[in-house]
């Protein structure tokens, strides 16, 4: 592979070193070779790019918002016009297949921006009259320097996912991508130059989470922080923020339920388990890694989820043919091995995979791959049933019992989606409003309406994104309340 041009930092609308001039390799997970390099940035970057978000937030936060729309509406069709390129950059930087960035990741994040460019010519705000007395209208004022750190799985889907909606609601922004997946973060800041965005609205600045997301998260000018990443992280994040009274948005992991009933349409089931099992390499935070089927569905189920889990191709991330790509990093194929390992000593049974699987190709041979793997006969409360392992993992359990399993979902730590699938519309509504999770899915998997709330409870966050809750977390409502 080609060595990709070099990534620079975005501050102030120009691309810009690291001021210490130190890089870090960016690693293709398909090859485990260098690629490109990222910034190792410092809070010394973290200061210019809070100068430059200080210094246009005036301008941008006045700017009205049918302007605002039409700069993001501009971003959205741009990010569409090298669908291609985007896509091709997120496929080797991430590991996932080209035809899953070409079709989810890439797509999704021309939606993120067109949706909130639309969103914000639409919003009301509220008034109260108190009789006699006073009028009183609520007004959302945007926030000012807000802090947008997103994780390596899905990398320009989550990021703009951010961006949008913040700079939308007239803030300006200072985003620090994850340094295992920085190229399409960085492809977008010359997008968002060319859509007309005024300097210094959107700032990135690349480099690790301790030298650069902390800076952006301590920093006294900053107010606001969304953040999506890891629990163990996220715990750090509230740390810093909570003495400084910031406003906090925390999307962190999940380990989801995946409820199959016999009366389920099994067919639908299958299709819908074996995607919402392994999408991703089974990184994506909503995947259902933890699978509950009636009993006297099991057999057959497990039979047939087996057979259409193992025609999942294993390849190269960038071959059309390849449905599963691979691990991100190292350190996270490690620890899905790790993870393996400790089923096994739990009493859990291999069913399907389990090991490195031999190179894909030539171009592979060091990559980070790992086969769709099945694991049966666990213990409900296990480790392996409990951690989220971020990898192409899931455990298949046998339960008796509507409230059985509702307990075993429940018992987690975790609280960020859920699916079940039934024909029984009440049984879906009763066991829907039973699980504690923020997105429920009946009979499919990774619905995504953008206006719906999306988060988690427990351990998986705090907070909500999407459509109004977006709007609202990014704005300061003000009651201005004025006598008769
Ligand atoms: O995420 P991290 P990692 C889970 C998954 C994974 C685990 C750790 O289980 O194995 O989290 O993954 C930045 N202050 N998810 O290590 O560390 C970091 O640079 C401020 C679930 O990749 O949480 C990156 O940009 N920022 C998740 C971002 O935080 C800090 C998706 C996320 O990194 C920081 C990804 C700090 N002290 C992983 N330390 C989901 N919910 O989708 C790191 N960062």
């Amino acid at each position: 592979m080609e060595r990709a041009e070099g990534i620079r930092n975005f501050v102030d609308g120009a691309f810009v070193e690291p001021t210490g001039g130190q890089y870090l390799d960016n690693i293709e997970p398909a090859t485990g070779k260098p690629y490109s390099e990222v910034p190792d940035s410092d809070g010394r970057d973290v200061e210019l790019a809070v100068t430059a978000a200080e210094k246009a937030f005036p301008e941008w936060s006045r700017t009205p918002a049918a302007d605002r729309s039409r700069i993001l509406l501009r971003i959205a069709d741009l990010i569409e016009r090298d669908l291609e390129k985007l896509a091709r950059a997120e496929s080797i930087d991430t590991g996932k297949p080209l035809s899953l960035a070409r079709n989810l990741d890439i797509p999704r994040a021309a939606s993120n921006f067109r949706f909130f460019a639309t969103a914000i010519l639409h919003t009301e705000n509220e008034a109260h009259v108190t009789e006699g007395v006073a009028f009183n209208y609520t007004l959302r004022q945007p926030r000012g320097l807000v802090g947008l750190i997103s994780p390596w799985n899905l990398p320009l889907y989550l990021l703009s996912w951010k961006i949008a909606p913040a700079i939308a609601c007239g803030n300006t922004a200072i985003a620090k991508p994850s340094e295992l997946t920085p190229m399409t973060a960085y492809l977008l800041c010359a997008i968002s130059r060319e859509a007309g965005l005024p300097d210094g609205v959107l700032n990135i600045v690349h480099g690790t989470g301790p030298k650069v997301g902390q800076p952006i998260t301590a920093h006294l000018k900053v107010n606001t922080i969304s953040f999506t990443g890891g629990t163990v992280t996220g715990k750090k994040v509230a740390e810093t923020c909570a003495p400084m009274f910031k406003k906090v948005s925390l999307e962190l992991g999940g380990k989801n339920p995946n409820i199959v009933f016999a009366d389920a349409d099994l067919d639908a089931a299958i299709t819908g388990s074996v995607r919402s099992s392994f999408a991703n390499q089974g990184q994506v935070c909503l995947c259902g890694s933890r699978v509950f089927v009636e009993r006297s569905a099991y057999e057959s189920f497990v039979d047939r989820f087996l057979e259409k889990t193992s025609q999942l191709k294993v390849g190269d991330p960038l071959e059309a043919t390849t449905d599963q790509g691979a691990i991100v990093s190292k350190t996270q194929l490690e620890k899905v091995k790790f993870y393996v390992g400790l089923a096994q000593q739990e009493g859990g049974k291999i069913a399907l995979g389990g090991s490195v699987p031999p190179a894909p190709n030539e171009r592979c041979k060091e990559g980070y791959f790992f086969p769709p793997t099945v694991i049966k006969d666990l213990p409900v409360s296990c480790r392996v049933n409990r951690e989220e392992i971020f990898g192409p993992v899931v455990s298949i359990t046998p339960f008796d019992s509507e409230e059985e399993v509702i307990g075993y979902a429940n018992d987690c730590d975790y609280g960020l989606a859920s699916s079940v699938w039934t024909q029984n519309l009440n049984r879906a509504h009763r066991v829907a409003e039973q699980i504690h999770t923020g997105t429920v899915w009946v009979n499919c998997w990774l619905v995504r309406d953008l206006r719906v709330p999306f988060g988690g409870m427990k351990q998986s966050g705090v907070g909500r994104e999407g459509g109004n809750e977006a709007l609202h977390f990014f704005t300061e409502p003000k009651n201005i309340c004025i006598a008769k």
